[in-house]
């Protein structure tokens, strides 16, 4: 009868075993007449539902302006560094993946955690920062090597602009702008940065679409969805510096004596 053999793997996201496959229960074959895109898959296969097309747009954004940041940062110099090794195309990406953490591009889902528990507890910005201080951590999706309180984030603006107009609510992105006022009062370079800007408005857009509830938004929050929006998005620009470097047919990289302070 209806007796089934343990499976020893449950999958919920996708299928493969008809005709054509699935995501979330949407073939393959809807999701190209619709004219889906990428934001689309990555509401069906994260969220597991199609969300309304201003939040699959606000996904794609951000997909689109954390591709890449320069040849400098972390990832793009650990891939660079590797390509120039003679490594291939997957070392050397997952080289530069692995730089992404709580400093770099991976400050995404602390900064919803925390700005979601701060503003959620009525915390002022100062109450919430300084309470941060006490216990020795850094606010995260607050502060940048290289921009400033009088040299902003165009990443951040374009982001904001965009919520502001389409997202019904921006009460999490508001509180984290209050944070960033005080944090620059105390020094020029603790700006909102990108991670904090996509952690604070994705709470927006979790709790004001109407598509998940108070439960689902807590286990998507504590679960930790959200840093894969940047490593997503930067592995396209990390594959454009392996291929610039193998294109380039640069030669093994070694750091220059000089720049090192050898030391007892
Ligand atoms: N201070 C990002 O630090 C950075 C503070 C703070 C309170 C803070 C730092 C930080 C939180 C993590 C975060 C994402 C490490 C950054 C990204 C993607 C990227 C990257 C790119 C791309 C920078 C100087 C003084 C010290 C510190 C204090 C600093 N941050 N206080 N809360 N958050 N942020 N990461 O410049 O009294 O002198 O000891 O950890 O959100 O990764 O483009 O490069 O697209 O690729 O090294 O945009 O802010 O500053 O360490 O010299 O600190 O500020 O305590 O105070 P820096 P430091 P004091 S976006």
């Amino acid at each position: 009868g209806k007796v089934r053999a343990p499976t020893h793997i449950i999958s919920t996201i996708s299928d493969d075993r008809g005709e054509e496959p699935c995501y979330a229960g949407v073939p393959m074959s809807s999701i190209i007449e619709q004219g889906y895109g990428v934001g689309d898959v990555i509401s069906l296969l994260w969220f597991k539902r199609s969300l309304p097309r201003y939040c699959t747009q606000f996904i794609e954004i951000c997909i689109m302006l954390c591709a890449d940041h320069g040849p400098c940062v972390s990832g793009a110099h650990n891939t660079i560094v590797t390509a120039r090794a003679g490594k291939d195309l997957v070392s050397s990406l997952v080289s530069g993946l692995l730089t992404i953490g709580p400093r770099f591009g991976g400050a995404i889902d602390d900064a919803a955690r925390y700005f979601k528990d701060a503003y959620d507890r009525n915390l002022t910005p100062y109450e919430f920062v300084e309470a941060m201080k006490k216990k020795g951590i850094r606010v995260p999706g607050i502060g940048h090597r290289i921009k400033r309180g009088d040299n902003r984030d165009k990443r951040v603006e374009l982001l904001q602009k965009f919520a502001r107009t389409h997202f019904p609510s921006v009460k999490y992105m508001e509180y984290a702008v209050q944070v960033e006022t005080y944090t620059l009062s105390k020094s020029n370079n603790l700006v909102l940065n990108v991670d904090g800007a996509i952690g604070s408005l994705f709470l927006d857009l979790l709790s004001g679409s109407g598509m998940f509830t108070k439960q689902e938004i807590d286990e998507i929050i504590e679960i930790g969805y959200l840093n894969g929006l940047f490593v997503l998005a930067r592995s396209i620009g990390l594959i454009g510096h392996t291929f610039d470097q193998k294109r380039l047919k640069q030669p093994l990289y070694r750091h220059p004596w000089e720049d090192v302070l050898y030391t007892k």
